[in-house]
Formats: C-alpha cells, sequence, structure tokens
C-alpha cells in the first residue's frame, strides 16, 4: 500500500471519536516474560476473555508472533475473532498499531506514528522495540490501506483522546516528556495534531494518573463520552498523589472551550484502590536488563477510565474492588445507549496498562 508524502488533514481525513462505527477491534497476544507473569499464562486467560467480550460487538483481529500463533488460536475460539502472524515485542496496540483517520465517504487511512517503547533510552519499558515499530505498517498493509508515517515524530495512541468534532485532550506529562520529541516545542507538537488528526483545539491536561508508567497517558486518566462531555478519573481525598493530578486537569477543563465553542461537562469517576501488586505476582515477572521493575510496594495505576467504546457496548475493567459496582452504574449513566460489560483487568494492570491500551479500534 502507499505511504504518503501529505497529511490527513490535507487529504481531507481526520480521527473519528471512538464512538463512532467500528469495522473491526485490532489486539496483540500478550507473551513477553519480563512484562507478564508466570510467562504470560495468566494474562493470556484475561487476554482471551477481553477480545471474547469485544467479538459479541465487533470483530475482533488478534496478531499473534509466530511461536505463540498455535496457542493463541485455539484459545481465541469464536466465530468473530481472526488470528494473525505479526511479530511483535508486546502487546499494547494502542500504541503499536496505527491511528485510523477517515474522510467520512467511506475511505479509511492510517497514521503510523514513530514509537520508542514510551521513552527510548531516557525512561523507556523495554529494548528492543524494532517489532513494535513496524507493527502499525503491517496493520495497513493487512488491511489495505493507505499509510501516513511520521518517523520523526513519537506519539502513542494512548496519548490522545479526540470528540471527532476538532478536539483532542492530551497531557503535557506525556507529550511535553524530553524523552518524545525534545526536537520539537508546544506548538510545534500541536501542529502535528493539528495536521495528522485533524482537530483545531488542543486540551492540555498537566499530568496523568499517578505511577501511570507511560508518563501519563490521557487514556487511563480522562477520555470524551460524547462531544462535550468528559469523565476525569477522580479522588476527594488530599492526601491520595491523584489528588493534584485530578485537581489541575479539572482546573483545565472547566476552564476550556472546545473547537465547537462548548464548555465542557465534566463527570467524575473515581479511582480503585489503592491497588498493589503482591509479592507472589511480582515473583512471577522474569528479570531483564532494560525492563520494568515489579514491585509490590509501587502502587499501580489502576484506572476505570481505560475502557473501550465498541459498536453498542463498553468493555471496562473491573479489579475486585468495592469501586467496581460504582464505576459501572456510573459507565451505565454516561452511556446509557450502550450495553456495558465489565471483564477482569487486575492482570492487564499488572502488566502496566488496561483495556484501552490493548486495543485499538479500526472505523468502518
Ligand atoms: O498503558 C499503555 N498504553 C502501555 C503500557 C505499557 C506498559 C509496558 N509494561
Amino acid at each position: 500500500m502507499a505511504t504518503l508524502t501529505t497529511t490527513p488533514r490535507a487529504d481531507g481525513f481526520y480521527m473519528p471519536a471512538e464512538w463512532a462505527p467500528h469495522s473491526q477491534t485490532w489486539m496483540v497476544w500478550p507473551e513477553r516474560p519480563d512484562n507478564w507473569r508466570l510467562g504470560g499464562k495468566p494474562v493470556q486467560a484475561a487476554h482471551v476473555a477481553l477480545a471474547k467480550a469485544i467479538a459479541r460487538f465487533e470483530p475482533v483481529t488478534v496478531a499473534v508472533s509466530a511461536a505463540q500463533f498455535a496457542n493463541a488460536r485455539a484459545r481465541l475460539d469464536a466465530p468473530n475473532i481472526r488470528v494473525v502472524e505479526i511479530s511483535n515485542d508486546d502487546a499494547w496496540v494502542r500504541d503499536t498499531g496505527p491511528t485510523f483517520v477517515i474522510d467520512g465517504k467511506g475511505q479509511v487511512r492510517g497514521v503510523d506514528w514513530a514509537f520508542n517503547a514510551w521513552g527510548g533510552f531516557n525512561g523507556g519499558l523495554y529494548s528492543p522495540w524494532n517489532r513494535d515499530e513496524e507493527l502499525a505498517a503491517k496493520v495497513l498493509e493487512i488491511e489495505r490501506c493507505d499509510r501516513y508515517h511520521t518517523p520523526g515524530f513519537v506519539l502513542e495512541g494512548g496519548s490522545i483522546h479526540v470528540d471527532g468534532e476538532g478536539t483532542v485532550i492530551t497531557t503535557e506529562e506525556c507529550l511535553l516528556n524530553a524523552n518524545r520529541n525534545p526536537h520539537l516545542n508546544r506548538e510545534q507538537i500541536e501542529a502535528v495534531l493539528r495536521d495528522h488528526l485533524a482537530v483545531d483545539t488542543v486540551i492540555w491536561l498537566p499530568e496523568g494518573l499517578y505511577n501511570d508508567e507511560t508518563d501519563g497517558h490521557v487514556d487511563n486518566f480522562c477520555c470524551y463520552v460524547r462531544p462535550g462531555e468528559v469523565l476525569l478519573a477522580w479522588t476527594d481525598d488530599p492526601k491520595d498523589p491523584n489528588y493534584p493530578r485530578c485537581q489541575a486537569a479539572m482546573k483545565v477543563l472547566q476552564s476550556t472551550r472546545d473547537a465547537r465553542g462548548r464548555t465542557l461537562v465534566v463527570h467524575k469517576m473515581p479511582i480503585p484502590g489503592p491497588l498493589y501488586a503482591t509479592e507472589e505476582e511480582c515473583a512471577g515477572v522474569d528479570q531483564a536488563a532494560g525492563s520494568q521493575e515489579r514491585n509490590p510496594s509501587v502502587r499501580l495505576a489502576g484506572s476505570y477510565v481505560n475502557f473501550l467504546i465498541v459498536n453498542g457496548g463498553i468493555i471496562a475493567p473491573s479489579f475486585d474492588d468495592p469501586l467496581d459496582a460504582t464505576a459501572e452504574a456510573i459507565l451505565r449513566q454516561v452511556f446509557p445507549g450502550h450495553e456495558v460489560v465489565m471483564v477482569p483487568g487486575r492482570e492487564l494492570l499488572l502488566g502496566g496498562g488496561n483495556i484501552h491500551c490493548l486495543t485499538q479500534q479500526q472505523p468502518a
């Protein structure tokens, strides 16, 4: 397929909101033993449950390494799930897959951002990451989608949320981090977002959730639920390290107008826990040079905001936490037209992210 030298905006393409109709959702099979405990077996079971939950609403394609193909194919035994072989470094297709853009007339293309494993050699989470860097282009080949490539611009899909009507929300903690695009200033980064997502307004939250190893991805902290309305992870506890983060985000969201001139309605979503990995869970993760250390004293960045919107449904994580029922009720309230399905998110969280990070919707 063609690699284009123009930009989506110049060609009349834009990133649609997640609630726009999907043709499918992409996932990548988790297996790396220095991120997933016990050789990935517990998370693979959680991944199967997640894929099957999504497949009730729309087709799912799971990319898997050659070594795990037979295992994944056997376990993902649902008619709506396709399994294809793509080599990869880990399962975070939100960040390694393409950001799909549409023209509103039936054409779909993809933006293939540069990927440096969340910070390269300055705080990145694993090395090497070359197979993940190549994953977006391979997905676009399979889908026969033309590709916009930004080799000089690092971005992960989890660091942006759009309303499909000209506004993107992101965080300074991630996009202005020296380990992403240190050669660009805020205005230059905004220009790349405007050209590749076709947005007019960039809303900058100062930070994401405390201890998020992605450097504060917005998709673990704040998301759109419809144009003009967002859902923000929230705590009222001044002793919680998330407290100043939530306050700062609220201040920005309440004082901002979006691209259509709207003030934003902010819904609050409580933060589960605090959640921690157990000694046993940490001991199950292989130690490898350059990979993330797992330690039971380090608070996990658990969040109910890390959900996926699918055709007619919301697929959200549960944590065996007393707040699970509250989270489900809030999701039902803010998405009255969707069926809310909670799936176990703890094993996913132990690897450093959750449902939204592990999925990538492809618009219809
Ligand atoms: O949350 C994400 N978007 C990615 C998390 C990567 C964690 C790697 N251990």
